[in-house]
Order: C-alpha cells, then structure tokens, then sequence
C-alpha cells in the first residue's frame, strides 16, 4: 500500500513564519506602517505578491510596479539573510521521526509549499535528501486556497491524489488540501483550522499507528 504524504513546509517542517515576519515588519516600517503578531497570521501559506499586497492594503498605501518589484526583492533578500543562518535545530518537533517513519514504510514524500525558497531551506536543514518530489512557488501559477501546488505534487510521485494525505499549517493550505481531494492534516489549532479531516497541535502528537492506519485505508 502507497500512499503520497505531502508536506507544507512554513509552519509545518520548520517555523520560517518569524522570518517573513521580521522581514515584511521592517519593509512596512520603512514605508511608515508597523505589522503586527496578529496580522502576520493573515499571511501565512500566502504568495509572496499577495503577501505585499495585503500588507499595502493595511498601510493604505499603493505602489508603482517598479517600486512594488524593488520591495519584493527587497523583502527576499532580508528573509534570505535569516535563511542563511538556519540549521537542523530549526526542524519543528518530531518531524524527522514521521519523515524516517514513512521512508521505512516506503510511502511516498513530497513538499508543497508557496515559497520560492523552499529547496534553499531544505538543504538548510539538511532535509532534502527525504523528499522524492518538491512541488513549490517556482513551479505553479496559482496559490493556495487552489490545489494546484498539491495535485502536482501527487503527479510528480506518480500517486493519485485521493491517495494522498495533505499535512498543512495555513487556512489556505487545507482548503486547497480538500479541494484537491486529499487528507487533510491540519497542524495547529482546532479554531482556525475546524475545516481539516484531522487536527493536531504539533507532530508529537501524531503516533506511527495513526500513520499506519492512513497507509492501511
Ligand atoms: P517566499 P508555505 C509560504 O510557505 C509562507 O507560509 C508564506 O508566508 C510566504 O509568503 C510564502 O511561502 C512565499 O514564500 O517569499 O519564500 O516565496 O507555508 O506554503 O510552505
Ligand atoms: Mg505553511
């Protein structure tokens, strides 16, 4: 029995969301507007372009398209300075154990996520020798809430997509998770994230014989 089990990275395999935070707060100061905690919830499993439009939007400002280039490259290469500095201590909880746990089963991994930096972080990490597929920002046209980042994952592991359980951090990302006919996984809280078919807190809640039994089903 294989099944595809594709992971969100941001929020999922590591907590990146401080990084984007601290990036997008200081281009926000820089424009005369703070960000706070609470707003940064709003972006997560967000595009970059649409994380710079919602944060134009708070600060009531509009840009030309060649100044919204110059802080979007901006903003990357601050969030960049922070990857740079990333190492496997940054691995959220209990991941590498499911990660090893579902290699030994031979199960099919992949990563769908919305960032650009994803293959970067992973080699940061210094996991990017567990994934057999990587389904990012580079490589789809249209972001989460739209499947499209995971139905080319499942493509990419030659597994179709009802065979495929979804782990996910954001809103967006479950919602997309469901509509591409997966598991959904959701990993945090039960308010925010009711819509997924499971919800936990962290992966040290996930026990090996719940993921046997999404194997098995
Ligand atoms: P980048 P995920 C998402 O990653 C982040 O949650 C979101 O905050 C970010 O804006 C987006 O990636 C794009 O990232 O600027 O690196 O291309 O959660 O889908 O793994
Ligand atoms: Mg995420």
């Amino acid at each position: 029995n294989t099944k595809g089990f594709i992971f969100d990275l941001d929020g999922v395999i590591v907590d990146t969301a401080k990084y984007h935070y601290l990036s997008w707060k200081q281009l926000a100061n820089e424009l005369g507007f703070d960000i706070t905690l609470t707003q940064n919830e709003q972006l997560k499993g967000v595009s970059r372009v649409r994380s710079l439009e919602i944060i134009l939007g708070w600060g009531n400002k509009t840009l030309s398209e060649e100044a919204f280039e110059k802080y979007m490259a901006e903003k990357n290469e601050n969030y960049l300075s922070h990857i740079a500095q990333m190492d496997e201590g940054e691995i959220l909880p209990d991941v590498p154990k499911i990660l090893n746990y579902l290699q030994e089963k031979q199960q099919g991994i992949a990563l769908g996520s919305a960032s650009k930096n994803a293959r970067t972080i992973l080699q940061k990490v210094n996991l990017f020798e567990n994934f057999q597929a990587i389904a990012d920002g580079n490589n789809v046209s249209k972001a989460k809430p739209d499947p499209e980042v995971f139905l080319l994952a499942a493509k990419q592991l030659n597994i179709k997509p009802s065979d495929c359980i979804v782990f996910e951090d954001a809103v967006a990302g479950v919602t997309a998770a469901n509509a591409a006919g997966m598991i959904s996984i959701g990993i945090g809280s039960k308010e925010t994230l009711g819509h997924a078919d499971y919800i936990f807190n962290d992966f040290t809640e996930i026990q090996t014989s719940f993921i046997d039994e999404l194997i098995n089903r």
